[in-house]
């Protein structure tokens, strides 16, 4: 299915339907509040910028731009399965429908300027074949003063099912050296750098000195990105996410990833809003189940 097939969901001079990097499909937001971009390889936010802000999110400049692989930056959409899939090394880090086409089904500007943009993924034979449950996936994606995100998870089989999700949000910073984090103080964590083994976060706000990769879990709090180098915060609220994952690959991690420029390092930081390990969700039969993330900067 390509963009061409699907639903057009244009507003002139707000939204349109244009082909972006690699020639793959992408819908690009302009409005008074702020502009954006989104691919449909994984309903993939590649950009985000208020109106006379610097952008909001990182993006690699090695990321690949191909049908069917993950994009490097922006706001990677996980689902149904967070990291590597336990028991089943054979499958792709971070889920199925981030390398999925998505279908655009609506947008609208609402009354203060923002614009809502609807996009959609269902199972399919192949995902079947991977993950043995029936869903379907709306993201809605309001770009404005602030990005909101709401990944909609419906349960469209017979039977109930477990998953992870995740909005793997690379936020672009000056310099992740003076970042610090604030909002998971007492929040137990897995450190993935250090055995996955299970720690408590101290009071004192986090702080970016290595390769950072920790999975905070049973935490619903707000957290916030202190960015001393663009002279600004950024906000990350979110609603029906029990777990939040901090991440920076810093030097060693960069330099083996192959879409990830090796002194990228400093110009990011991760801070996911996300269910997993033991947040996984359980949905039953024609359930559904919506997690949000609200950026914005302060
Ligand atoms: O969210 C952090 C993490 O799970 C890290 O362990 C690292 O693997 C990162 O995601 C990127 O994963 P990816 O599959 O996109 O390379």
């Amino acid at each position: 299915m390509t963009a061409q097939n699907s639903k057009d969901i244009t507003i002139p001079g707000v939204v349109k339907l244009d082909k972006g990097q690699g020639g793959l499909p992408r819908v690009l937001v302009t409005s008074p509040l702020a502009d954006a971009e989104i691919y449909l390889n994984g309903a993939h936010v590649t950009r985000y910028q208020p109106r006379g802000a610097q952008p909001v999110l990182f993006m690699s400049a090695g990321s690949q731009f191909t049908a069917g692989k993950p994009i490097r930056g922006g706001v990677p959409v996980i689902f149904p399965w967070f990291g590597p899939r336990e028991g089943h090394p054979e499958s792709p880090a971070h889920g199925l429908v981030r390398t999925m086409e998505w279908q655009p089904a609506s947008a609208r500007q609402l009354p203060d300027g923002a614009v809502e943009v609807t996009l959609t993924v269902t199972s399919n034979d192949g995902t079947r074949a991977q993950w043995p449950h029936d869903f379907s996936l709306r993201f809605i994606v309001t770009v404005g003063k602030q990005l909101d995100m709401v990944l909609e998870v419906q349960n469209s089989g017979k039977e109930p099912f477990r998953f992870e999700e995740a909005l793997h949000t690379y936020f672009a910073v000056k310099d992740v050296r003076n970042v610090s984090v604030t909002g998971l103080a007492g929040a137990e964590y897995f450190d993935k750098v250090d055995g996955f083994k299970r720690k408590r976060q101290g009071d004192e706000p986090i702080r970016i000195t290595g390769e950072t990769d920790r999975v905070y879990i049973n935490t619903s709090t707000t957290c916030v990105i202190d960015d001393p180098g663009l002279s600004r915060k950024i906000i990350v609220e979110k609603e029906r996410s029990d777990s939040t994952v901090v991440w920076n690959p810093w030097i060693a991690k960069s330099k083996a990833l192959p879409d990830f420029g090796d002194d990228e390092w400093p110009d990011m930081i991760c801070v996911e809003t996300c269910n997993a390990v033991e947040n996984a969700v359980n949905l039953r039969a024609g359930a559904a189940h919506r997690m949000r993330q609200t950026v914005r900067l302060d």
